[in-house]
This record gives C-alpha cells, sequence and structure tokens, in this order.
C-alpha cells in the first residue's frame, strides 16, 4: 500500500492521472481551479456563508447530523448559488475527461450528484471514515465504477486543519474489511488542488483541532446517470437560474434524460415525455 496520495501536476495526461487512480483508488490534481477562479469563488462563498449564518439545519436523521457534525459549516446545493460553480467546476474540462473514462462504462451519460461546501471548523473532530458509494449500498459492485468523488481544497489542506484522510488502495477491499487509523493518509494540498477518488475508496475529513483554520473544501461528485443523486439538483436549482445555464451544465443537474435505448434500454427523466430542458438544446 501506498504511503502517500499521489499527486500530479494540472498539465498531466489523463492517463497518468487514471493509472493512478485505478491502482490507488486516489489522487491529487494539482492547481485544478486557476488563482484568479478561486478568489473570486472563495470571495462569493463568504457572502453566502454570512448571507446563510444562522440556518437551523434540519439533517435527515441524528446519524447524519453526527456523521457531520456540528463543528462543520455548510454551503448545500452549490450549483445553484454559485455561477462561477457552473461556469468553471461543473463542466471542468478535467472532471468532464475523467468521467468519460471512469463511468461511461456503465451508463450513457452521468451527472452530478452533490456540489456541497464544507468547512471544518476548529475543533472538529475526524469524520467517520466510509465510502461514498455506501449510498447505494443496495448496487452490487459487480457493476462497476457508478462515482467519481473529490475534495476541492478551497484553502490549503494541512494534516493538522482537516485535509481529508485517503485510504489508498482501499478501493479494491473486499467487502467488511475496515480501515486502521494508521492506513489513512491526509491528502495535504494546496489551496486550487482536488483530491479525486471514486466511490470505493474510504477516506473522510480530518480532526480540525490544532489549528485555527477555517478549513474549506468542497465535495463534488458526479455519478452514473440512472443512479438517484445524494442532492435532489434539480430541485435545489431554481428553474429561472438553470435557464440561464449551458445544456450540458442542464443536462449534468438533471434536466435531460439518462437515454439507454443504445444498449436496448430505455429512458429515465422525462417531463411530457420529452427532456426537461429549461432551455431550447
Ligand atoms: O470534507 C472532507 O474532507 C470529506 C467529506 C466527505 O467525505 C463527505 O462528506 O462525504
Ligand atoms: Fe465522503
Amino acid at each position: 500500500m501506498s504511503a502517500s496520495v499521489r499527486s500530479v501536476p494540472s498539465h498531466a495526461t489523463d492517463e497518468e492521472m487514471l493509472e493512478i487512480l485505478d491502482r490507488d483508488g486516489a489522487v491529487i490534481i494539482e492547481d485544478l481551479l486557476a488563482a484568479d477562479v478561486l478568489e473570486k469563488f472563495n470571495a462569493e462563498l463568504d457572502s453566502i456563508f454570512a448571507e446563510e449564518v444562522g440556518i437551523e439545519r434540519q439533517f435527515v436523521s441524528e446519524t447524519i447530523a453526527g456523521f457531520f457534525s456540528d463543528k462543520v459549516a455548510h454551503v448545500a446545493g452549490i450549483a445553484g448559488k454559485s455561477a462561477l460553480f457552473v461556469d468553471h467546476v461543473l463542466c471542468h474540462r478535467r472532471y468532464m475527461s475523467i468521467c468519460d473514462r471512469v463511468l461511461l462504462p456503465a451508463c450513457a451519460d452521468y451527472q452530478l450528484n452533490i456540489a456541497h461546501v464544507m468547512e471544518r471548523l476548529p475543533g472538529c473532530e475526524a469524520q467517520f471514515i466510509h465510502r461514498d458509494g455506501w449510498v447505494w449500498k443496495r448496487l452490487p459492485r459487480e457493476i462497476g465504477e457508478v462515482q467519481l468523488a473529490s475534495v476541492v481544497a478551497l484553502v490549503d489542506f494541512t494534516a493538522d486543519n482537516g485535509a481529508t484522510l485517503v485510504v489508498p488502495g482501499s478501493h479494491r477491499w473486499e467487502e467488511g474489511r475496515y480501515p486502521e487509523a494508521h492506513e489513512a493518509v491526509a491528502a495535504e494540498m494546496k489551496a486550487g488542488s482536488a483530491i479525486v477518488y471514486i466511490g470505493q475508496t474510504f477516506h473522510g475529513g480530518g480532526a480540525n483541532v490544532t489549528s485555527d483554520v477555517r478549513r474549506r473544501g468542497m465535495h463534488v461528485s458526479y455519478c452514473a446517470g440512472w443512479l438517484r443523486t445524494e442532492e435532489n439538483n434539480a430541485l435545489s436549482t431554481p428553474p429561472e437560474v438553470a435557464k440561464r445555464m449551458s445544456t450540458r451544465a442542464q443536462e449534468l443537474l438533471g434536466f435531460g434524460i439518462h437515454d439507454d435505448l443504445a444498449v436496448g434500454g430505455g429512458y429515465l427523466g422525462t417531463v411530457e415525455l420529452t427532456a426537461p430542458y429549461l432551455v431550447t438544446p
């Protein structure tokens, strides 16, 4: 097992990334977001956090409240709130090319699963180490990869401020094996970089108990177009906002259809028997 998470520069080829992703289940892509985008996005997020301060969260259960802890500040449904996210992250060339390679074997098209900013506040303990793919626990693993996930560092991620912990190689572990604490490695990286991992890789938010930094990271995950998504993107994106987006952005947010007729399957997601695009594609 690797003792660290491997990083590649932003100009690495898809093949270089995919080789590491396949072997370790995770890879850090440096400088995924350009410095000017990062700065503008963080400024926009500062305003959104300020607007949403005091929101009483009604998590779906006590278990989920505990999973996130009360020491994490959230902005959920980023696609509906940030044009910068839609323009610079949602359809990012690198996400699209990795998703094409990792997810298209199992679907006709993929979609956004969730886009959610999390600040791990000072005093926050480490998150329960988990597989994001467990949200579809009933799906046989033999089906292949149905999820490509990531955490984008919006501030520098360090081992002591809550950098995502990843267990390299764990995507291949048999059902029932759970990581020991020493098997998890902190994905230390500069702001603008992202740790990209597949749905079966064990990981979790790290502890932020000795720093005074609000560890701001964004969970961005894609999944097969025929799955139910974690965030209900077509509802959390107001129609008047979605209308102004490109056709591709709308498809990724659930305003397209999943059309598997080419492999003898059917289609999913229609309104009045057609794709519910909010602009004429
Ligand atoms: O914030 C992080 O570093 C990871 C969060 C995570 O894994 C999750 O919410 O599923
Ligand atoms: Fe996770």
